[in-house]
């Protein structure tokens, strides 16, 4: 069987939601010396983002969507100690977390896990939190970047909570953004100091901001 066969057969068991299957999948991948790193860019995230437009055509349902999420957790857990095993100097430090009210957590781990891998040290403050302990936990750690995710309209306008904190306390750290309904656009308008379209893209952008704060 060919890498790409592999990868194929992991990203459809992880849309079926098969999670018995998922871990040997992983594992068959991994001792056919596919990177890491490639396994999650070319068979779990596109998974989810599959999974993501069935439940939009109506075709999947909440418990189908429970059964993927379950079967991608379960290929991920063979997948990220490879991903962290790698010595990188450390990148810097984000305080990553999902906006109060909303609960998705799927692309704030995979964000988490590509951040890991590209040498961040990662505070992962789960979902449902408030702006306040974003801002809290940035200080306590003296983080360089502040992560915020949102999945829903109702709860991205957190974010603006966030930025608008980070500017009244005059903190040096950089608010980044990302989730589904937000965009450059939104990220501009709520002066956020950069987006990211997904999890790869996340480390580009706090690679960027890390030039930024080194550079000033
Ligand atoms: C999975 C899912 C769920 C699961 C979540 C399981 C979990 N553990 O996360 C469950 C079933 C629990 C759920 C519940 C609900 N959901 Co829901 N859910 C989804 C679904 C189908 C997929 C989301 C997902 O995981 N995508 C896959 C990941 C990989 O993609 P992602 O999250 O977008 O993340 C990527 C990028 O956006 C980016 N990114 C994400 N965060 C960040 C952060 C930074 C800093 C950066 C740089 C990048 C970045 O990188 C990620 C990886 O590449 C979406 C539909 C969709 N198409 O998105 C609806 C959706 C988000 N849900 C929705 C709703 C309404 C709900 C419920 C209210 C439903 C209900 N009536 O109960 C509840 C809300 C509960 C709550 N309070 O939060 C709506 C939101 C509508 C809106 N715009 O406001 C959506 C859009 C469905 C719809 N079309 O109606 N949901």
């Amino acid at each position: 069987m060919g890498t790409k066969k592999i990868l194929e057969i992991l990203k459809q068991t992880i849309i079926d939601g098969n999670r018995k299957a998922t871990p040997a999948l992983a594992q068959k991948a991994i001792d056919m010396e596919v990177p890491p790193y490639t396994i999650v860019t070319d068979a779990c995230s596109p998974a989810m983002a599959e999974v993501g437009e069935l439940y939009q055509q109506g075709e999947y349902f909440v418990p189908e969507i429970l059964m993927s999420a379950k079967a991608f957790e379960s290929a991920m857990a063979i997948i990220e100690p490879l991903l962290k095993s790698k010595k990188l100097e450390l990148a810097g430090t984000v305080v990553l977390g999902v906006c109060e009210g909303d609960i998705h957590s799927i692309g704030k781990n995979l964000v988490a896990t590509m951040l890991e891998a590209g040498g961040f040290n990662v505070i992962d403050l789960g979902t449902d939190v408030p702006a306040k302990k974003f801002i809290a936990t940035a200080i306590k750690s003296n983080a360089d970047i502040i992560g915020v995710s949102a999945l829903m309209t109702t709860s991205m306008i957190g974010m603006k909570d966030i930025v608008h904190m980070v500017k009244e306390e005059g903190l040096g750290v950089k608010v980044m953004v990302g989730g589904g309904p937000v965009n450059q656009e939104y990220a501009d308008s709520i002066g956020a100091n950069a987006y990211g379209r997904d999890a790869m893209d996340a480390v580009r952008v706090a690679r960027n901001l890390m030039e930024d704060i080194r550079g000033s």
